[in-house]
């Protein structure tokens, strides 16, 4: 497997010189690559797609007596795990690879449809992020200090957007394919001359980290944690790369929806699918869980640090240089159920607060940022909703 050159990753954090180009860093943070309005997208596969008849066979692990499973959610049986990697297509922050384990829980087989939360906002008049106008002085809390206030225009209800380039561009600059577009919200998701007609059974996209975690309180659920998730992505499979194995594309089909082509200018969507795809269009894993990998980015419910892994440690009283320091990092007990670290810390942006999302999405490409893979993690500033950004509930048995 090759490694993936350091200047192709994805880059979202530069110096933040003026106080436009800080907000709009601000409200971004995990790009990949481009999705596509502007392709044809297969939206709704046949019946008799091979990729649906696979899936419906999945029953994923059945749950111990007197678990009952709510509608749409599969048991996940805990266990340890080797979290992270180190591997050539990891970057820095997803090592080292630590043991951990996690007691079962459940969680949604799906990223949350636009069907669910628009349901969630009809019974609860529920108000998004991206739809309301920035508040600037909460916001400046966390800017540099000295940060002048942004031009109005700036400040009324927006969200970041993926616009493709006319043709190849360096890769060390997001700011080129990514838009902050006034009118940008779920059911806007491209800007306000588009819209979720049709697409009920796509992922909701355009949600910062608290639309999510109120649509988990509405719903009686909660976030994952990251060491939750990355277990649950990983279906059993033992440090392995990839969710399915050791190789991204081991036959004909493709396994999870992500960028094919030449990002960010030309989506050729050979997985069938140029922007999000309805949940549920690629094989589940082990534990019947769908879009894991790709499809759209998940928020989970822990903060940022780069560090995480000596963070875990650190809270349950073990020694991470001393741990870390070993080959395997094997001779200290798994760390059990770990959270995420008390507080966000991204140097890249030391003053904007951020959780992780996990998974990767529609738009990451080999080019680019091969973030399809069950360690990949990315820091999401936490007020910042995207297009290709969703997510998933879990549940405590
Ligand atoms: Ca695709
Ligand atoms: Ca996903």
């Amino acid at each position: 497997m090759r490694a993936i050159p350091s200047a192709r990753r994805c880059r979202f954090f530069g110096p933040v010189p003026a106080a436009a180009v800080w907000l709009l860093g601000l409200m971004l943070v995990a790009a990949c690559s481009p999705s596509g309005e502007r392709q044809t997208e297969k939206q709704n596969r046949s019946p008799d797609d091979p990729r649906r008849a696979e899936a419906a066979d999945s029953r994923g692990i059945t749950p111990p007596e007197g678990v009952t499973l709510p509608e749409g959610m599969v048991y996940i049986p805990g266990g340890s795990y080797w979290m992270g990697s180190e591997g050539p297509e990891a970057e820095t922050h997803e090592g080292p690879s630590l043991r951990v384990s996690v007691d079962p829980f459940l969680l949604d087989a799906h990223e949350v449809t636009n069907a669910e939360f628009a349901a969630f906002v009809q019974a609860t008049g529920y108000v998004t992020v991206a739809e309301r106008p920035i508040d600037w002085e909460a916001l400046s809390a966390n800017a540099p200090p000295g940060t002048p206030e942004p031009p109005a225009e700036l400040l009324e209800p927006s969200s970041l957007v993926f616009s493709p380039t006319e043709g190849p561009v360096p890769l060390d600059d997001w700011m080129q394919w990514w838009t902050f577009v006034p009118g940008a919200d779920w059911r806007h998701p491209g800007g306000p001359e588009t819209d979720i007609e049709g697409k009920e059974q796509h992922p909701v996209v355009q949600v910062a980290y608290e639309d999510a975690a109120a649509y988990a309180a509405w719903a009686g659920k909660r976030l994952p944690t990251e060491a939750e998730w990355e277990f649950a992505a990983r279906g059993g499979k033992e440090k392995m790369p990839y969710a399915w194995g050791e190789t991204l594309k081991p036959g004909a089909d493709y396994r999870a929806n992500y960028f094919q082509g030449d990002f960010p200018y030309r989506n050729t969507a050979a997985d069938g699918f140029a922007g999000s795809a309805p949940v549920g269009s690629f094989p589940p894993n082990a534990f019947g869980l769908y879009d894991m990998i790709g499809n759209v980015w998940e928020w989970t419910a822990d903060f940022y640090r780069a560090d995480t892994k000596a963070q875990y440690l650190l809270q349950q009283g073990q020694d991470p240089e001393g741990a870390m320091a070993h080959p395997d990092h094997g001779h200290h007990a798994p760390v059990h159920n770990p959270g995420g670290p008390a507080k966000s810390f991204d140097p890249r942006e030391p003053y904007q607060e951020k959780r992780v999302i996990k998974g990767g999405s529609f738009l990451c490409s080999d080019q680019y940022c091969a973030n399809y893979r069950p360690s990949s993690r990315m820091a999401n500033a936490t007020d910042s909703g995207q297009n290709h950004v969703g997510f998933r509930c879990a549940q405590d048995l």
